[in-house]
């Protein structure tokens, strides 16, 4: 990662490479893993408010690929998908640029052969910081993934087995590309964990042994209040932000997926990784119970423009098309699933506002890209197309969904 300082701002330059490696997943034991710089998670790239990022991704694997910088609000030439660009083919290059306008927890990954490349680890983080962040005392970036793996050692890929309606879960589930490791925090401290749900279809029902923790962030950035809760569901594609601790010294806590049933039946617990408090720090956090304004775009009351039928866009195929938006349009649209499986809603491009669940209003206020569309359930949601007319798509982030065609195109227009 180079910084340059230009007349026009600070630009950040990062050479990506996404080649075939070695992944070490836990000592002893790896795969065939496909990784940004060689390496899961890709690399860690940090940057400021107003900051241009300029990434050269060289394709060095024997397939296509690109990358799709998911939460970003962007110009649609420089969304990744295949609909604004031919895929960069094997041995070829690509210039991602664009200004980043939004502080928050983003995340990159590829957007072809996402079943394979996603699940062979072509992703990483992606951390934009404001003026005016919470003060703590540490942080850490924790992208949460699991892999499914054949007898023989390597990646269960999709279409190897019949699981198209459900997803792909794997029995080895990561941290930051590796199997369940120990992470540490200092007793006495408060840190911002930034986690990023990475896996192919996995949902995390987070919880840190229990305790009690603060939400102060989601997919768009910090949320109006910190929400203090003791669990937290991260869907595929969606990230959280929270405020960590103090805990005691010499504790040890389980950070573990709480079952959920997210259609295919209860899950188990299922632990991700260790916590280990270690000798005590002092803390400076300062942790703020007014986090951000955030302005509502429609009232619960609002009138829907649009909906969008989960079943129909499940079974309708590659080539659906959504109705045109025009720039500067409010859209209230209803997400209604009648299918028996929870689906992540993703948007591209545009951050939203979830208006109403199952026709309640929400009791706290954030920017999201992605939303969980429960079963049977139905989710209103807001977002403003600002300008940036081009093509643009939404889809299932349970990326077997997406693969099988859950996912339509629709152009914003000027
Ligand atoms: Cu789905």
């Amino acid at each position: 990662m180079q910084i340059e300082t230009t007349p026009g701002g600070r630009k950040i330059a990062v050479q990506l490479e996404a080649r075939e490696f070695d992944w070490e997943f836990t000592p002893g034991r790896s795969i065939r893993g496909f990784g940004f710089a060689g390496q899961v998670p890709g690399p860690l790239l940090e940057a400021e408010v107003g900051d241009t990022l300029v990434v050269e991704l060289t394709n060095r694997l024997d397939q296509p690929t690109t990358i799709h910088w998911h939460g970003l609000r962007l110009p649609a030439p420089m969304d990744g998908t295949e609909a604004v660009q031919r895929a960069v083919a094997p041995g070829e290059s690509f210039e991602y640029r664009f200004v980043l306008p939004d502080a928050a927890t983003l995340w990159y990954h590829s957007h072809v052969n996402e079943t394979e490349q996603v699940e062979r680890g072509l992703y990483g983080a992606l951390v934009v910081r404001g003026s005016d962040e919470p003060a703590v005392d540490g942080e850490q970036v924790l992208i949460f993934d699991d892999l499914k793996l054949r007898a023989d050692g390597d990646v269960a890929l999709f279409g190897d087995e019949h699981e198209h309606h459900a997803g792909r879960e794997g029995d080895v589930r990561l941290v930051n590309g590796r199997q369940e490791p120990e992470l540490e925090i200092s007793a006495g401290q408060i840190e911002r964990w930034r986690i990023v749900n990475a896996a192919n279809s996995r949902y995390v029902r987070l919880s840190l042994g229990g305790r009690p923790f603060s939400v102060i962030g989601t997919d768009g950035g910090l949320i109006g209040e910190p929400r203090e809760l003791t669990e937290v569901l991260v869907t595929p594609g969606e990230r959280v932000d929270l405020a960590v601790g103090p805990f005691e010294e010499g504790e040890l806590l389980d950070v573990t997926a709480l079952p959920y049933d997210r259609g295919k039946g209860e899950s188990e617990p299922e632990r991700f990784a260790t916590l280990r408090v270690g000798p005590a720090a002092p803390s400076q956090a300062d942790v703020p119970r007014a986090l951000r304004e955030i302005e509502p775009l429609v009232d619960s009351s609002a009138s829907p423009t649009r909906t969008i039928d989960m079943k129909a866009l499940m079974h309708g195929g590659h080539h659906q098309r959504g109705e045109p938006v025009r720039v500067g349009d409010l859209q209230v649209w209803d997400l209604i699933n009648e299918t028996g499986q929870d689906h992540p809603f993703h948007l591209h491009g545009f951050f939203f506002q979830v208006v109403t669940e199952d026709g309640k209003p929400r009791s706290f206020s954030s920017w999201e890209d992605t939303v969980n569309v429960p079963s049977n359930g139905q989710v209103r949601i807001a977002w403003l197309p600002d300008d940036r007319p081009g093509e643009w798509m939404y889809h299932c982030h349970i990326l077997e969904h997406h693969a099988m065609g859950m996912m339509a195109h629709f152009a914003v227009v000027s």
